[in-house]
């Protein structure tokens, strides 16, 4: 009897010096956040589901910047395309008949949207000139495939971010049009693997394409907004803006400089895509760089990092990392179908919420890590 009651006095005496210790005794204070690892794991469940409060509000907005506002802003984008129709988009939609998931979608992708630049002998690209120009090698044999690569959009949410290392030490690095690394690599990196950029800044005569170092390193591939119909001799005959003469000039003066043209299929294959997952009607324009690069990543790398396409924490309405001009649209898009191909990417990422708030980079697979059946374009699909 005596023993059970010095047992439990012991057991007592143990237990509230455990809890008092817990209590009273400072812990070890966490550096917030930079290391999401350092959050513990209930924080960062309710830090989640803030995030997707705050930046998924309903299934069918994109961020808090997707007010009201911007919803009848886009209304009105897409009224205006539509009215103009420049590509001849036809007018009947086509829609999946049910909500895709992630694998689906991915291999709507994957089976529908593989890498296609111009070669010699395809439509009016024949003669000489255009022998000796465009590239023998095609890109995936050039390039890739890559373990690891970073797609880094041009948007001023990079600024303060500190992810230069980050995206350097990716096997690969995607950039566009005229963004720049010099002045900005803390942010942004130094590595440039690939340049993509649309023709309006090829032939801008600010741009001075054929001296201009920007220009100089890694592969370049121009594209330009192309008929819906892909037919190769109208877009030869009305390209939205004529580089073809300045590509050949670049190519005569930089021969060993790797430079691609984005086939036309390409853009409106994913176009479609972006469109037959929407329920709304999307603008009848090309899709942003930006979200071309993510497809043709996808068809080199393993993995891809997109930093700053969906919007971070630092989400501001400036525009560029390297301008300070305010527009909303560059965001959200207005000419291009951004705000959907933002929900479409939403859709098929890999990473965590949280991740995208605090980094402002979301993970995709690439097509390699997919194992899709051939793509069957009319059963899935409903005329509207
Ligand atoms: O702005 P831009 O794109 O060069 O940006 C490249 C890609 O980064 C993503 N982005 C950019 C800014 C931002 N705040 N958020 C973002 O998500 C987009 O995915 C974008 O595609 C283009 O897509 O080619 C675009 O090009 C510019 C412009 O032609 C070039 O910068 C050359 O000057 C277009 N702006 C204008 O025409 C005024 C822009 O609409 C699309």
């Amino acid at each position: 009897m005596k023993w059970n009651i010095l047992y439990i006095l012991f057991f007592c005496t143990v237990t509230s010096v455990s809890v008092y210790l817990y209590i009273f005794i400072p812990k070890k204070s966490i550096d917030v956040p930079n290391k999401l690892e350092n959050i513990p794991k209930r924080a960062q469940h309710s830090l989640s589901k803030a995030i997707e409060r705050e930046i998924f509000q309903t299934p069918e907005t994109l961020g808090a910047e997707w007010t009201e506002d911007t919803d009848s802003k886009q209304r009105n984008a897409v009224a205006y395309f539509k009215a103009s129709n420049k590509f001849q988009v036809p007018a009947k939609i086509t829609r999946m008949k049910h909500k895709l998931n992630r694998h689906e979608l991915l291999c709507q992708l994957k089976t529908r949207v593989p890498l296609t630049m111009i070669k010699a002998g395809d439509g009016p690209f024949t003669g000489e000139e255009w022998e000796k120009s465009l590239p023998k090698e095609n890109l995936e044999a050039k390039l890739g495939p890559f373990k690891r690569c970073a797609v880094v959009m041009s948007a001023a949410a990079l600024r303060n971010s500190k992810l230069g290392v980050e995206i350097d030490d990716h096997d690969a690095v995607i950039r566009f049009n005229g963004a720049p690394t010099k002045g900005f690599s803390v942010d942004v990196g130094n590595k440039t693997t690939l340049r993509l950029f649309n023709s309006q800044l090829m032939v801008s005569q600010e741009e001075k394409i054929l001296t201009n170092p920007l220009y100089n390193t890694g592969v370049l591939i121009v594209w330009d907004p192309a008929p819906y119909s892909k037919d190769l001799h109208k877009w030869y005959q009305m390209p939205d803006f004529n580089f073809f003469q300045l590509y050949k000039d670049f190519r005569s003066q930089h021969p060993d400089q790797p430079f691609y043209i984005l086939s036309p299929e390409m853009q409106w294959h994913l176009w479609d895509i972006i469109q037959e997952n929407t329920v709304e009607d999307i603008q009848p324009n090309p899709p942003s760089s930006g979200m071309l690069g993510i497809a043709l990543m996808m068809n080199l790398c393993d993995k891809i990092s997109v930093y700053e396409f969906l919007p971070s924490h630092r989400k501001t309405d400036v525009c560029h990392y390297f301008q300070n001009i305010n527009n909303q649209a560059c965001t959200v898009g207005y000419y291009h179908p951004m705000t959907f191909e933002k929900k479409l990417v939403k859709r098929i990422i890999q990473s965590k919420n949280y991740e995208l708030y605090t980094y402002g980079r979301v993970t995709l697979s690439g097509f390699s890590q997919y194992f899709c059946p051939p793509a069957n374009s009319s059963s899935d699909k409903n005329g509207s």
